[in-house]
C-alpha cells in the first residue's frame, strides 16, 4: 500500500490520554476498562486476533453485532487497526436485513457478543465468529499500516431502488469530518457526551461517538428514555439528537410537575452545545426548547455519503428552520434547487456498485443529494424538501417506501401497494401502506407480518385501504396524488 497513514488512526489511538476515560456506561461509573488505553489494548488484541484470519486485513469487510457499550468502541477500533473495514449491524435489525447485509459486505469475519450469536449463526456461513468477550491473545503485532485511502467504514443506507446500499467511507474521508466539526463546534477534551443515538449509522457513529473520541472527550453511552436524558444534561456538556428525541424530550417536560421541571431546567445549562440533525427540527421546537433550558439547539443537515455539509455557526446566529452556512472545507450549489455537494468527506462509493456510485454525482462531479432548499441573503440553506417521495424520514432514520412496499407485497391480502410518507408531529413522517386489498386486512395483522420481516421502526404505523392506486397515462404510479387520499371508511 502507498499512501499517506490513516488520520483517524493516528487521533484515535495515538493521541487521546491513556488514562482518561473515552466511554462510560448508562450508570455513568468511570472505571479503569472505559480508559482510552484499555480500550486501545483491547482493540489492539482484537486486531492481532483478525490478522489471525489474514496476516493483512487490507479493507476487507468485517461485520460487528455488538450493542451500543464499550465493547462496541473496542470492536470498531479494533477493526480499523487491523486494516480491516468494519460493518456495523444493529440489534434493531431483522433477519432479512441481517441477511442482506452479510450477503451484501461479504465479510472476511465476524465479530458479535455473546448473547447476539444465533442471530449471525445462521448467516455467517464458513467465515470465522469472533466473541467480544473471549479471552484475547498476548501477542503484538506491529500496527498493520492503513493509508488515508484505505476503507475504513459501511453504513447501510437506503436509497430509492430496493435494498440498502452499503456507504464506503475511507479513513480520510471520516478523519475529514471529524476534523471539520471539531473546529466548528469547538469539540474538547473535557467534553462529555451524552449518546443516545444508534450505532449503525453516520450520526451515532461518526458524528456523535468519533466525534467525542476524536477529541479525546469522554462519550456517556445509554439507550433514549426522555426523562434519563434531562436528569443526565446535568453531567453532560454536548447532546445530539434527530428532532423525535426533542419531540419526546418537551414531552416529558411538560408532563413534569414543577420542581422537576425546575431540576431539570437547571441541569441543561451544563450543556454548551446541544445539536440536531438527519430530520427538519420545527422552529416551533426550537423555541420550546430554548424557552424550557435557556439552550439553543444547533441545527445542522449530513448524509450517510457526504459526511456533514451544512452547520449553523457554534458563534454567531443560529436561525431555527434552517441548516446554516458551509462547513470547513465543503461546498454545496443549489443547482435547480438541488443541493449538490463536494466535500473532503465524500464517500468512495457504493459497495459493489458502480453504477449507482457514477449514478450519484453529477457531471462535474459534485454529489447530488437529492435534497431540495434555498439560501436567504446571509447564504444560510433552508432545506424545502427531497426530490423523491420515495424516501421516508421516521424519528430521523432514512427508510426507502420501495423496500418496505417488496415486503408488504408478499402479504397475501395484497393485490397492489404503494408505501408513503404522511406528516407527524412526533415522527417527522410516519410510514403509510396504501394498499389494494383481495380480502379485509387491518393494521394490527399487517404490523405483526412486517415485524417478523423488518426492523421494527421501517413497520407501518398507517394502513389506507384504497379502491386503486392512481397512475398516469403511462402506467406510472402517481404517488404525490396519494398524499391527498383519505382511507375509505372500513
Ligand atoms: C422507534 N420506533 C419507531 C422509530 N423508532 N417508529 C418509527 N420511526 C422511528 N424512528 C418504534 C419502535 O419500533 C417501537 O415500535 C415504538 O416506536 C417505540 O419504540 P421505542 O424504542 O420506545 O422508541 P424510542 O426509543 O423513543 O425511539 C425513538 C428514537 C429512535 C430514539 C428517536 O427512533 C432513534 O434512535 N432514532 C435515531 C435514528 C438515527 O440515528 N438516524 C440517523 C440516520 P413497537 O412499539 O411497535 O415495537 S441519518 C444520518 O446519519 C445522517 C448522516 C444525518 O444527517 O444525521
Ligand atoms: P441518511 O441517508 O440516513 O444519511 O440521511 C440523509 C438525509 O437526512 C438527507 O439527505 C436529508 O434528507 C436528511 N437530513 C439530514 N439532516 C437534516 C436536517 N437538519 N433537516 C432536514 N433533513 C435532514
Amino acid at each position: 500500500m502507498s499512501g499517506s497513514a490513516s488520520p483517524l488512526l493516528a487521533r484515535l489511538v495515538g493521541h487521546p490520554i491513556a488514562t482518561d476515560v473515552a466511554v462510560v456506561g448508562p450508570d455513568g461509573a468511570a472505571g479503569g476498562a472505559g480508559t482510552y488505553g484499555a480500550i486501545g489494548a483491547r482493540a489492539r488484541a482484537l486486531a492481532a486476533q483478525l490478522r489471525g484470519v489474514r496476516a493483512t486485513l487490507d479493507g476487507a469487510r468485517v461485520a460487528f453485532l455488538v450493542p451500543p457499550s464499550r465493547s462496541y468502541v473496542d470492536t470498531l477500533v479494533g477493526v480499523l487497526l487491523s486494516g480491516g473495514c468494519a460493518v456495523p449491524l444493529s440489534p434493531l435489525h431483522g433477519p432479512h436485513e441481517l441477511e442482506h447485509l452479510i450477503a451484501d459486505s461479504s465479510p472476511e469475519a465476524i465479530v458479535v457478543a455473546r448473547e447476539l450469536a444465533p442471530r449471525v449463526e445462521g448467516l455467517r456461513g464458513a467465515r470465522p465468529l469472533f466473541f467480544i468477550d473471549d479471552p484475547r491473545p498476548t501477542v503484538t503485532l506491529h500496527d498493520a499500516r492503513v493509508t488515508a485511502e484505505a476503507p475504513a467504514m459501511i453504513l447501510y443506507t437506503s436509497g430509492t431502488t430496493g435494498k440498502p446500499k452499503g456507504v464506503v467511507l475511507s479513513h480520510g474521508a471520516i478523519a475529514a469530518t471529524l476534523a471539520s466539526l471539531e473546529e466548528a463546534w469547538q469539540w474538547r477534551r473535557s467534553d462529555r457526551l451524552l449518546h443516545t443515538l444508534p450505532l449503525h449509522h453516520t450520526h451515532g457513529v461518526i458524528v456523535a461517538l468519533l466525534g467525542a473520541l476524536w477529541a479525546g472527550a469522554c462519550a456517556q453511552l445509554l439507550p433514549f428514555e426522555a426523562a434519563r436524558v434531562w436528569q443526565l444534561f446535568a453531567d453532560s456538556t454536548v447532546f445530539m439528537g434527530v428532532p423525535t428525541m426533542y419531540v419526546k424530550l418537551m414531552e416529558a417536560f411538560e408532563a413534569a410537575d414543577e420542581s422537576t421541571r425546575a431540576r431539570w431546567s437547571l441541569g441543561a445549562k451544563k450543556l454548551r452545545l446541544a445539536t440536531s440533525g438527519s430530520a427538519a427540527l420545527s422552529a416551533r421546537l426550537h423555541q420550546a426548547f430554548r424557552e424550557a433550558t435557556g439552550v439553543t439547539i444547533l441545527e445542522r443537515y449530513g448524509m450517510t455519503e457526504i459526511g456533514m455539509a451544512l452547520s449553523n455557526p457554534f458563534e454567531g446566529e443560529r436561525v431555527p428552520g434552517s441548516v446554516g452556512l458551509e462547513l470547513p472545507g465543503v461546498h454545496v450549489d443549489l443547482v435547480d434547487d438541488e443541493l449538490r455537494v463536494r466535500s473532503p468527506q465524500m464517500f468512495s462509493g457504493y459497495h459493489g456498485d458502480r453504477a449507482a456510485t457514477e449514478a450519484a454525482f453529477d457531471e462535474q462531479g459534485r454529489f447530488r443529494t437529492g435534497d431540495v432548499g434555498e439560501r436567504d441573503e446571509r447564504g444560510y440553506v433552508r432545506l424545502l424538501g427531497r426530490a423523491s417521495s420515495d424516501i421516508i424520514k421516521s424519528g430521523g432514520y432514512k427508510l426507502s417506501a420501495l423496500e418496505i412496499e417488496e415486503v408488504l407485497r408478499e402479504h397475501p391480502a395484497i393485490v397492489e401497494v404503494a408505501v408513503i410518507g404522511v406528516p407527524d408531529e412526533t415522527w417527522g413522517e410516519r410510514v403509510c401502506a396504501c394498499a389494494v386489498v383481495r380480502e379485509p386486512l387491518e393494521l394490527e395483522a399487517l404490523r405483526v407480518f412486517c415485524k417478523e420481516r423488518m426492523a421494527s421502526y421501517k413497520v407501518p404505523r398507517e394502513l389506507r385501504v384504497v379502491e386503486s392506486l392512481p397512475r398516469n397515462a403511462m402506467g406510472k404510479l402517481q404517488k404525490k396524488l396519494l398524499h391527498g387520499l383519505d382511507s375509505p371508511a372500513r
